[in-house]
């Protein structure tokens, strides 16, 4: 057994030594001013006055900016379709089409008034990847996929789609454009009845690579060009409601009332005490909060809230989750109201493939860039797309780390060399895995 232990290793470290110099010398780079172009002409589409973004999945200006990333797909080369569960997919014919694809791709819906980056520099560095393949007359030797995938803000559907499938719970969630999760698939062109027909099979694909904007300002502070994601996040949200009792504001005296806002409030200050305190990388956060039935002169009766936990410990979430909802009871016991939590997403935290992870950080030195193996504070397509394939994702630096926000920024150089970086990534798990096949 011994013997074949060494065997395989010898062989895979005289591979990774292989393609080392190969790409080491590798002069193929995408073209940055049509990279960055494609970018500031996608931002076009559902701009606001801040100077970001809202093209929330399923609005018009997501419906439009799918037309013209399919329009950018079938200009680089590709053949483009819409899956059943409205992602698009474009594939770029390899050497053996009988080998399984490599596929890289990323979202661009938008949160409500967020940045021009998140997404958008995986999406369109995706098809300039597939465009300069083409252009070089360089054929993989696998087929290659560019994934669009569909909401991804809303909590990873387009994705899970391909994966777990989606349960009439979350194809009846809302999404902040407004549809349900079920209308907007049908609106954006997928196939509410042949979701199944979306589902891929385990290792459909050999791996799965994203690049996107770190989201965070550890590469930011610390001057460094790439980050190689070790793991990504579990994300867990919840609509909560607290009932109190609507009531006059000028004759219920201080101390008759059951005031849910009041409850509400103590509720954000456990929710941010508790995630604080609590020893640990956790966040967690109450983004949204709405007050029934909000006029100055009525005591609020209802509250509805929102609630999201994150950690890459399924283990610490469910933890957190417990000492918030038990501090909510206490607040309930003190202002006559009564709090309900309803779980809506859960996103299981996913650590990326050593062997892609490995490609990525190879591909980096080869192009001189610094990197650094970090952890993923934000979701992604990627981690869902884990349980089909191995999974790896480059993250290039957010300037002072801000994202969803229109301040959200990245340098034309550093979405270069995200892009580079992708590419020569593209070509290493292609030499890689033909070894192999
Ligand atoms: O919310 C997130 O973590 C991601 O940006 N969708
Ligand atoms: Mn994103
Ligand atoms: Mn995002």
């Amino acid at each position: 057994m011994n013997q074949q232990i060494n065997h395989s290793s010898i062989k895979l470290i005289i591979i990774c030594f292989l393609f080392s110099i190969i790409s080491a010398n590798n002069p193929l780079r995408i073209n940055n001013n049509r990279l960055n172009k494609h970018l500031s002409e996608l931002s076009k589409f559902g701009n606001n006055e801040f100077g970001g973004v809202s093209r929330v999945a399923y609005s018009d200006a997501d419906l439009n900016g799918r037309e013209f990333v399919m329009k950018l797909m079938k200009t680089a080369g590709m053949d483009v379709h819409i899956d059943a569960g409205g992602n698009i997919i474009g594939t770029l014919a390899g050497k053996n089409n009988d080998l399984p694809p490599i596929a890289i791709g990323s979202h661009i819906d938008s949160v409500p008034e967020g940045g021009n980056f998140d997404g958008n520099v995986g999406s369109m560095s995706a098809i300039e990847v597939a465009q300069t393949l083409r252009e070089s007359k360089h054929t993989l030797n696998h087929p290659l996929i560019v994934v669009i995938f569909q909401n991804e803000e809303g909590g990873l559907f387009g994705s899970k789609v391909m994966t777990s499938g989606l349960t009439e719970l979350e194809l009846e969630l809302q999404s902040s454009s407004g549809y349900s999760i079920r209308k907007g698939i049908q609106r954006i062109g997928g196939n509410i009845d042949q979701l199944e027909k979306a589902k891929l099979k385990k290792n459909e694909w050999v791996a799965y690579v994203e690049l996107h904007i770190e989201q965070g300002g550890i590469l930011y502070n610390e001057n460094l060009d790439i980050g190689v994601v070790q793991g990504i996040v579990g994300i867990k949200q919840w609509d909560v409601m607290v009932k109190g009792f609507a009531n006059h504001a000028g004759t219920t005296p201080m101390d008759q009332r059951r005031d849910a806002l009041y409850a509400a409030a103590q509720y954000v200050q456990a929710v941010h005490e508790i995630g604080k305190n609590t020893p640990g990388k956790q966040v967690a956060t109450v983004g949204k909060i709405k007050s029934f039935p909000g006029a100055p002169n009525v005591i609020p009766g209802m509250v509805n809230a929102s609630l999201e936990i994150r950690d890459l410990d399924g283990k610490k979430i469910n933890s957190i989750y417990k000492n918030i909802k038990s501090s909510s009871e206490n607040i309930a016991k003190n202002t006559g109201t009564e709090f309900k939590f309803k779980q809506t997403i859960n996103i299981i935290p996913e650590p990326t493939n050593r062997r892609v992870s490995w490609a990525i950080n190879q591909a980096a030195q080869d192009l001189q860039l610094s990197s650094k193996f970090m952890p993923s504070g934000a979701g992604h397509d990627a981690q869902e797309m884990a349980v089909i394939c191995p999974i790896g994702m480059i993250f290039i630096p957010s300037k002072e780390g801000i994202s969803h926000s229109p301040k959200e920024y990245s340098s034309p150089k550093d979405i270069a060399n995200g892009a580079n970086v992708l590419l020569h990534t593209v070509l290493k798990l292609d030499e890689q895995y033909s070894e192999e096949n």
